[in-house]
């Protein structure tokens, strides 16, 4: 059987692979040719867990095959990104896709939409694909696993099918189960965008609990992660760690697509502008800290997103680099895994030797019990 996944980024890459590994006849369809090239020479566009080798897999024995163009297959798998656009979610991929599947498609066959998007979103895209006299099965299956263990939570998380019609959604169900061990809920298509929405929502608004208990605690010259390591004794709280903000291509801009059409939201909201406002605060305190030993050079200690990914998507330390710049302070950088980012890269020694004070904005492994020649201030803690 053939499924043909369109879009081989962070997710449809991953999932794609998988199929192929289940012995679907898989066609990856995207629209940069380099990408596909390199996909089917092997080689993995970004750095993930056992992907590569994967990769190399499911290229190797033929199920999985990269391409730019879109054919007829008995399901598809969207995988396309959906940003952040002033807040609400820019479905320009996912509308050009759509686009290229309606020349392609046949009554009857089914769509599996994986990328985020905001509640309602399939229902119109079902009403939109009938207007091309296109009568397609519409499944929202929302992915869940984290970037940098894509592959095992792909495999173990419990997954969200979201249809209007049951025998689709069991059809999809038993797609999913070739390879994944978790257990698999049918719901509708609107609660299971809802679903996918409340996650990353909730993460947000508990990091930005975290991140306002720092700021109240710094107040009271208290230490905040002793306090949370104590309150996390007791055994129904369990606080998250304060941070420079919330990077990734998922948690800063979820929130936003669940409040998109709704009144309520003031939490939501709020929880987006305490983490929006992070770098902010490290930016005050480095500049208070220049000031106060009469520099002007920060080196900058992770630029990545979180701890161990080379992943810079909505990275806190853009913002807190524009705010350094902004103020006339000059910044260059070292991470274990960005080779290119906004600024010049510099080794960790010659970083230190260049900077009058280090900012760790990404708590990367290979920084952990290092000791630094100059004064650190340290977002992570
Ligand atoms: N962060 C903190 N404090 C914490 C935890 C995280 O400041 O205590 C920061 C991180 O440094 C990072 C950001 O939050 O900048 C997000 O990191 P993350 O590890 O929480 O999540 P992501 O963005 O890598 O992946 C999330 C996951 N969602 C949830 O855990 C609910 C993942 O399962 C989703 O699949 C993914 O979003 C997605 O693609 O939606």
């Amino acid at each position: 059987e053939d499924i043909s996944v369109i879009g081989l980024g962070y997710m449809g890459l991953p999932i794609a692979c998988l199929l192929a590994e289940a012995g679907y006849q898989v066609k990856g369809i995207d629209i940069s040719t380099d990408r596909v090239d390199m996909i089917n020479s092997s080689k993995c566009p970004y750095k993930e867990m056992g992907l590569e080798k994967l990769l190399q897999k499911v290229i190797s024995t033929g199920f999985l095959r990269a391409t730019t163009t879109l054919k007829s297959s008995n399901t598809y798998l969207l995988a396309v990104p959906t940003p952040q656009l002033e807040n609400k979610c820019d479905l320009s991929f996912l509308n050009k896709a759509i686009e290229q599947l309606v020349l392609v498609a046949r009554n009857g066959q089914t769509l599996i939409i994986e990328s985020t998007i905001s509640p309602g979103t399939s229902k119109e895209i079902q009403s939109k694909l009938l207007k091309h006299n296109l009568e397609l099965n519409v499944v929202h299956c929302p992915e869940r696993a984290i970037p940098g263990n894509t592959l095992f939570e792909l495999k173990n998380n419990d997954r969200v099918v979201g249809s209007e019609n049951s025998i689709a959604a069991n059809l999809v169900k038993n797609i999913y189960k070739t390879f994944s061990n978790g257990q698999i809920f049918i719901t509708d298509t609107t609660t299971a965008e809802c679903v996918k929405l409340v996650e990353n929502t909730s993460r947000d608004v508990n990091i930005a609990f975290a991140n306002e208990l720092a700021e109240i605690c710094h107040e009271l010259e208290v230490d905040v992660q002793h306090v949370i390591n104590l309150a996390n004794k007791h055994p129904r709280v369990n606080v998250l760690s304060p941070g420079p903000g919330v990077g990734g291509h998922c948690i800063p801009v979820d929130p936003w697509f669940l409040i998109e059409n709704t009144e309520s939201g003031e939490l939501v909201r709020l929880a987006r502008h305490i983490n929006d406002h992070r770098p902010v605060v490290f930016a005050d305190q480095v500049k208070k800290y220049l000031k106060k030993i009469n520099g002007g050079k920060v080196g900058i200690l992770g630029v990545a997103y979180k701890a161990d990914v080379d992943d810079c998507r909505e990275s806190p330390a853009y913002a807190l680099l524009q705010e350094l710049l902004n103020s006339g302070i000059k910044v260059k950088y070292h991470d274990p895994l960005v080779m290119e980012w906004a600024c010049e890269r510099l080794s960790l020694a010659e970083l230190q030797v260049w900077s009058d004070v280090l900012l760790l904005v990404t708590d990367h492994s290979a920084y952990q019990g290092m000791k630094f020649s100059k004064f650190v201030i340290n977002t992570r803690n």
